[in-house]
């Protein structure tokens, strides 16, 4: 598909390396996770090509886009800009991009902390932007890896439990979503 082409040109422009072979990783990582679970391809390629668009941006630029774009920062944002790289994405991909598809851009908007009550689609990008080819060292990457396919919502609890243990070990600022995002999915047994 040409559209997609397009995007991967001009992600390869904007990108490092590594954060464009990562992209990648999570589109076709998506693709398959869609095929699993019954989600359309087309979503799940452009979410995944496009999560991290705005992760090249310096944090100072952020905090002003965000201002200039309208978008609400939190004191923890304010603190830790680079979790805005989320909601700015999806902002970028509507306005650059030109994605119209709102379920799209909502996978996006929720692929750093998650939130209660995700979509298949939002799990889908959450889960494929923690267990993609290219991540390693990541404790219980294996077992998230092996549980994606089986169960949706068992892999975004072991992949937040990670997070938040990861979060307190090195001291960074937990984000009161996250947070809220791992007691659901950790008491959620549908
Ligand atoms: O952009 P990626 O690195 O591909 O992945 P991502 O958007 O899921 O971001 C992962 C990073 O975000 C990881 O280093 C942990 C961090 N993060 C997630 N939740 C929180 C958080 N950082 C802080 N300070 N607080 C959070 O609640
Ligand atoms: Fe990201
Ligand atoms: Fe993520
Ligand atoms: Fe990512």
């Amino acid at each position: 598909n040409e559209i997609f082409t397009n995007i991967q040109m001009q992600l390869k422009e904007e990108l490092d390396e590594k954060r464009y072979e990562h992209t990648i990783g999570v589109m076709y990582t998506a693709a398959s996770l869609a095929m699993r679970y019954g989600v359309m391809m087309h979503q799940a390629i452009l979410a995944g090509l496009l999560h991290d668009c705005a992760k090249a941006i310096p944090n100072d630029e952020k905090l002003e886009l965000c201002k200039k774009y309208g978008i609400i920062v939190s004191d923890v944002e304010r603190e830790n800009p680079s979790l805005l790289h989320a909601k700015l994405g999806a902002y970028i991909a509507r306005e650059k991009y030109g994605v119209m598809d709102d379920e799209v851009l909502h996978a996006i908007y929720v692929h750093t902390t998650g939130e209660p009550g995700m979509s298949t689609l939002d799990k889908i990008l959450f889960v494929a932007d923690y267990i993609e080819p290219n991540r390693d060292s990541q404790p219980n990457l294996e077992y998230v890896r092996k549980i994606a396919f089986w169960d949706l919502n068992q892999a975004m609890e072991g992949i937040l439990y990670d997070t938040l243990e990861y979060l307190k070990k090195s001291d960074k600022q937990i984000d009161s979503m996250t947070q809220k995002t791992y007691e659901y999915y950790a008491s959620t047994k549908e």
